[in-house]
């Protein structure tokens, strides 16, 4: 049996993928492509919330918000870890990020304007995210899929304090339930678009799929995250900004309506309201740190570590 057919057998008997495994060329650029581009999304995801650090309305809330923000920066870290693995090559992973070559999630070209959408950052974004990832725990290539398992947990903490921020004030004053309600309204679809485009027009998916990267389809998990969430905005009175959101009595789902596709292709293509804005912030970071990095380099010559 010739390589690339001992690793297809392999992919359909449901072994996992090792880094020293043979496999195929196209199998770990996929790889490198998709881990790269979360590892950004987590990375580039810190900017939204982290604005609101300073802000936060008390300390246990700002001490959420910190610890949150820098599991984000965790999950970046050691999905870039991931990606050597593949043998890919960090610097030059970076440079694709900073110079606009890869791309990160279009959820976090959107701004945040007011403390609610820390909150439904936190209910939605990473709600989506849990569902995305918790299939990706069981993906054919080991280091990702430990590394879901793992992330996977620090996400739903992050989700429950986002529920209960947003449950808090639509339990408030009147102002605390308008925020919170505009809050919705401004993230809802975006958090639909998370998922990428449907099934149809998903060129990368017929491959990932056969590969078992993807064990499932993007349609397939936006309809899970709106199944669990809409009883999540009944229970708090929060009302979801689709008027075709409907029960579907025979399938069991919640139908709902079309997805702007425009705006997401728009947003990927760089022309969403925070791109230009999210893309200097990384690119200041980086110049920054270019001491700290130029320390690290000196002290590891010196002292011969890798
Ligand atoms: N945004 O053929 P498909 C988080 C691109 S982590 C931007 O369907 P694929 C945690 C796609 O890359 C969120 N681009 O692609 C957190 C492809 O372009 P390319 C990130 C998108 O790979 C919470 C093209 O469109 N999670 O939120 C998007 O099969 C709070 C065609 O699409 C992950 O990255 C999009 N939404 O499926 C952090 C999970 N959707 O590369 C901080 C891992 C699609 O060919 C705060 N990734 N595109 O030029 C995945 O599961 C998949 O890559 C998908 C896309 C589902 C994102």
């Amino acid at each position: 049996m010739d390589q690339n057919a001992e690793f297809e057998a392999r992919i359909a008997r449901g072994e996992t993928i090792e880094p020293k495994d043979w496999m195929p060329e196209d199998y770990k650029k996929q790889l490198i492509r998709m881990m790269s581009q979360h590892a950004h999304s987590e990375i580039v995801g810190m900017l939204p919330e982290g604005e609101w650090i300073t802000r936060a309305p008390s300390l246990r809330r700002k001490k959420i918000l910190l610890a949150k923000v820098q599991d984000e920066a965790g999950h970046g870290l050691y999905i870039y870890s991931g990606v050597e693995t593949l043998g890919a090559d960090r610097d030059s992973v970076t440079h694709d990020l900073l110079t606009g070559k890869a791309k990160y999630s279009s959820i976090f070209n959107y701004p945040t304007l007011t403390w609610a959408d820390i909150g439904v950052i936190g209910w939605f974004v990473d709600g989506a995210a849990i569902v995305n990832q918790t299939m990706l725990a069981k993906c054919s290539y080991g280091p990702y899929a430990r590394a879901m398992v793992r992330i996977c947990k620090e996400e739903n903490f992050h989700k429950k304090q986002g529920y209960e921020l947003v449950a808090g004030l639509a339990n408030g004053t009147k102002e605390q339930k308008e925020m919170a309600q505009d809050a919705v309204n401004r993230w809802w679809w975006p958090s639909l678009m998370m998922f990428g485009p449907s099934d149809k027009d998903s060129p990368n998916s017929p491959q990932l799929m056969k590969w078992k990267v993807k064990k499932e389809s993007n349609d397939t998990l936006r309809q899970r995250f709106v199944n669990l969430t809409i009883p999540q905005a009944n229970a708090i009175n929060l009302t979801i900004p689709d008027p075709d959101l409907k029960f579907n009595q025979e399938t069991g789902n919640w139908d709902f309506g079309e997805i702007d596709w425009t705006e997401f292709y728009e947003v990927l293509k760089g022309n969403g309201p925070c791109n230009k804005e999210r893309l200097e912030a990384r690119n200041k970071a980086f110049k920054n740190g270019e001491w700290v990095r130029e320390a690290a380099r000196v002290y590891a010559e010196k002292h011969n570590v890798q």
